[in-house]
């Protein structure tokens, strides 16, 4: 149970660069949360979350969806970004309106003026699902930025440099939390650990994550 659930959503004042060219918008999407979840769910029924092969064999323990011109696919053969979904052969749901605008104004707050992004993944974590370290090079402008929304039970979020060793720092990312990765920080390595067990009152025992991108 997250026992600040019911305080007012926080002031400007805590928005945080929390490493170069990356900001913490602390609460930023949570006034508008029960509209961006209808839409969340609203893809999925047209684009229902599944659970990806990862290049090396593994399932992943996150449940995956798109959408957006372009949807992030992963198989046997590699990560990619596609036009369609595999599953459907159909073209990703469009990207919700109020998604755009959230991705819009976040990415503006941060600096980035002209942030058009043309794909929205979408990871869905139930207890225990996790997200081992990675960075994300698959998007084909590296100056854009990702911008990523948080809804949901709370997650330990891991981020590094763009050196896989490098020491990482832990960040706690709450339901409605954004944060804009871009400049130095957007080919940081990153993780989420295991999801703890919890019950959320909006979403019950899951947490989403939305990322918004530049991809074509
Ligand atoms: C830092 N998702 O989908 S969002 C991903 O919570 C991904 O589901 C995580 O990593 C999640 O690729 C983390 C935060 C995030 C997303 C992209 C980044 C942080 C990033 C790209 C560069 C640096
Ligand atoms: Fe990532």
């Amino acid at each position: 149970m997250d026992l600040f659930d019911d305080l007012p959503p926080p002031s400007e004042a805590e928005h945080a660069q929390i490493a170069p060219g990356a900001v913490l918008l602390r609460g930023f999407a949570r006034a508008g949360d029960a509209a961006l979840l209808q839409a969340v769910e609203a893809v999925i029924a047209q684009a229902p979350l599944r659970h990806m092969q990862t290049p090396g064999g593994y399932t992943m323990s996150v449940a995956t969806t798109s959408c957006g011109q372009l949807g992030w696919v992963s198989d046997p053969h590699g990560y990619r970004y596609a036009a369609r979904d595999p599953h459907s052969g159909q073209p990703w749901p469009t990207m919700p309106a109020c998604f755009l605008g959230l991705a819009q104004r976040a990415a503006a707050q941060a600096g980035y003026t002209d942030f058009a992004p043309d794909a929205c993944l979408i990871n869905q974590y139930a207890p225990g699902a996790k997200l081992s370290l990675h960075q994300d090079k698959d998007e084909r402008d590296l100056r854009a930025p990702i911008v990523s929304l948080s809804l949901g039970l709370p997650a330990v979020f891991l981020f590094g440099s763009t050196r896989r060793k490098d020491p990482a720092q832990r960040l706690r990312l709450v339901h409605g939390d954004v944060v804009v990765w871009g400049g130095p920080s957007r080919l940081a390595y990153h993780a989420v650990m295991p999801l703890a067990e919890g019950e959320h009152k909006l979403l019950g025992r899951r947490r989403i994550n939305l990322t918004f991108r530049r991809a074509g």
